[in-house]
């Protein structure tokens, strides 16, 4: 699992209707993080790419960009919840892009 100090970018794949997307945003707001998101089912484009690099079309999937050009993407409302909370006092301290 990439070490949170490494971590240059996060992104969460996501749709409104997911209720394990639903669960992942709300601890998400709970720990006062700003992640962008991107809705894989208002913009088609974001599932291709979700598909093509992450390997699996499944939500929520967090998309975790490394200082040293590393991508890895992980899947699983529990283990992306798992990571977040364990992980917020660093992740807070991101300058995150917009999606
Ligand atoms: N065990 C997964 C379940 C996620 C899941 O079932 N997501 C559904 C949407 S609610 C999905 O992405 N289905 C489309 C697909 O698998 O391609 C989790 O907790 O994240």
């Amino acid at each position: 699992m990439t070490q949170a100090t490494n971590v240059k970018n996060l992104s969460l794949y996501h749709f409104q209707a997911c209720p394990f997307c639903a669960r992942t945003r709300q601890v998400i707001d709970l720990l006062g993080l700003d992640i962008p998101k991107k809705d894989t089912r208002l913009k088609p484009a974001y599932r291709t790419e979700l598909v093509q690099q992450g390997g699996r079309s499944q939500v929520p999937c967090l998309k975790i960009e490394t200082l040293d050009g590393q991508t890895e993407w992980l899947y699983e409302s529990s283990d992306i919840i798992k990571y977040l909370r364990a992980n917020a006092d660093i992740l807070s301290e991101l300058n995150t892009q917009t999606a």
